[in-house]
Formats: C-alpha cells, structure tokens, sequence
C-alpha cells in the first residue's frame, strides 16, 4: 500500500499496465485500487488519515486506546503481533504497548522502505521485541517466517483495509490469515460500520479536496509511469454509496467527451461516463460475523467508539483448541 519506492520494477510496470488497458477497456471502466499509492498517493493518503472529515483513523485509534487493558487479555501472554500492510506506527505501537511481553513482531508490505523503516522503529521501542519484515503483497498466498518464537499469534489488520476488498477477496484474507496464526492464535481486525450516507460520503469527498487529490493522481500516474495523456482538467472526483453492494464508491467522472491514449492504445470517453478506482464496503456487526464465520473465524469482542462509526472486532478460531 505505501510504495515509497522509485520506479516501478519491469514486473510491476507490467502488471499496472495490464491491469490499466484491461480495466478501461470494460463497458464500466475501471481500474485496481492498488495503483492509487505511488509515493504520491500514499503521502496524500496520510493526508487523508489526518482529515477532520475522515473519521475511520480517529475512531479506530481511540477504540485501541480506550481498551488496551481488554487488548491484553484477549491474546494473552508472550504474543506474537502479525501485521498485514505495515501502518504508519501509531497503531501498531498502541496495540504493541497494550500486549504483556510481546515476543515477536512481522509487518507484511510490498513498500520495501517503508516495511524497514516500521520494522526499525518497532525494534528501536520494543527492546526485546523478535521483529521480521515480510516483503509480500498481503492478498498474495505466502508463509510465516521461519525461526518465529513460540508464543500465541495474533493477526493484526487495522485501518478497514478489509473494506477494500470484495467479498472472495476478504474471505479468502480471513481464511489465510487463520492458517498464519494456527488454531491456538487470533486476530484484531478494523473494520468501518455502516451509517447515515451523509457521513460517509464527506469522509470520501473531504471539504479540503485531499481525496479528490488522491483519486485524480491515478490519472497523473498513468500519464507519467505509462505514457498517457490524460486531461486530469477534463475529470472530477466522485464520490457515491452503492445501496446493494454497502460500499463508497470512487471514480473519475468524465466531464466531456472525450479521448485518452496509453501509448498506442486509445479509450473513449462519453461526458458523465466514470472510472470506477475504489470501493469500501462498510459492515455491520452481523455482516462481518458472517464473513469471519465462512473464513473459520468467530467473533470474540466487538469494540465501537462511542459515536459507534468504527468496530474493532477481536476473532477467535471457530475451531479453537479446547485449554489443556
Ligand atoms: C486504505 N483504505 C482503507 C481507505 C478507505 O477508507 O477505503 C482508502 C481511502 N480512500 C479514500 N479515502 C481513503
């Protein structure tokens, strides 16, 4: 997700292109969330976290704070923290700071960078703390670390990134993540709630245009890493609730007729006609216990901000060992 790094490998500019050609040449255009953070993206993205309008960070942090003590208890002593999409710290450190003698750390992301400068800074303030970075695409299909100490695992996925991903998507995250942590383990997923559309839609179309930033600097990308010569004057950010699906939904609006190429190849716009760049599905209490249940998990705690816009919800293995 934060790609600090410079230029796309050969692999990486083939697969965004692919994916970028494939994406617009469908009747609803569209195109993979994760090209969103470049360097660009993932700074404006951080920018995004730090808006009065975006609450999901606010909320989940003060959810953390507030129940460290039932942290604790919940994954026991000598846990194992396993992080999927490294966070910026802050987090990371409230849950870390929450745990009684955390033996082991492993942040997973595909920035290369940012994974080290996480896995320093959680080496530097957790003294004894057994810290391994893994350098894998989280969705991808990959083990643990050999060497990990003994101890309960425990899977951390904060920041509703489960909410970017469709319903096979996240099950099948769910479902990897109970076969990283085993059947003694745990997890501690964020998770954004359903509420008044109103709230939703300013969280994604923030009154500061940050986000409008954010989705329009796709288009800047693609202009620079693949040659394009998209007008970012000639589309506008839009931000809408997709009722059946329970998502916010981002595009790229088109606002006239119009033609962008990508090297050779052309795509035609009409005036009104959209690119679809981001859904974030927003659950219930109810909805997520489903999904966690078809991925082998069952619902231990689920913990809201007093507004209740935000749930952290602690998943235990359905089939948990019985205690010796
Ligand atoms: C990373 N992800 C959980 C954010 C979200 O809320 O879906 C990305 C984002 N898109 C627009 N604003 C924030």
């Amino acid at each position: 997700m934060h790609d600090l790094t410079a230029p796309l490998s050969h692999g990486d500019y083939n697969l965004f292109r692919s994916d970028v050609v494939e994406g617009l040449s469908r009747p609803q255009k569209t195109i993979p969330c994760r090209w969103l953070y470049d360097e660009r993206g993932s700074d404006l993205f951080e920018e995004i976290t730090r808006l009065e309008d975006y609450y999901p960070t606010r909320a989940e942090t003060a959810i953390l704070r507030a129940r460290q003590p039932e942290l604790q208890q919940f994954a026991g002593p000598g846990p194992i923290l396993i992080e999927y999409g490294a966070g910026a710290g802050v987090k990371t450190e409230l849950v870390l700071e929450s745990l009684a003698e955390p033996r082991g750390y492993v942040p997973i992301d595909v920035a290369h960078e940012y994974l080290l400068q996480t896995a320093h800074r959680m080496e530097r303030r957790f003294r004894s703390l057994w810290v391994r970075p893994v350098e894998r695409d989280f969705m991808s299909a990959f083990e643990m670390p050999t060497g990990m100490p003994a101890g309960r695992r425990v899977g951390f996925f904060p920041g509703s990134t489960i909410g970017n991903l469709d319903a096979a998507e996240a099950e099948a995250f769910l479902s990897q993540m109970l076969r990283h942590v085993g059947p003694d383990g745990a997890a501690i997923v964020g998770v954004d709630l359903v509420k008044q559309v109103e709230t939703l839609l300013r969280a994604y179309d923030d009154s500061k245009g940050v986000t409008a930033q954010f989705n329009l600097n796709l288009l800047a990308r693609i202009n620079r890493e693949l040659g394009g010569d998209f007008r970012l004057d000639h589309f506008r950010h839009l931000a809408k609730w997709n009722d059946a699906d329970r998502a916010v939904e981002m595009h790229l609006l088109s606002l006239t007729d119009q033609w962008a190429s990508i090297g050779q190849r052309r795509f035609q716009f009409r005036e009104g006609e959209t690119i679809h760049t981001e859904s974030s599905r927003k659950y219930d209490r109810e909805g997520f216990g489903a999904l966690a249940e078809r991925a082998g998990w069952r619902v231990s705690q689920a913990w809201k901000d007093d507004k209740r816009l935000f749930c952290v919800f602690a998943l235990s293995p359905l089939a948990e060992r019985s205690p010796r």
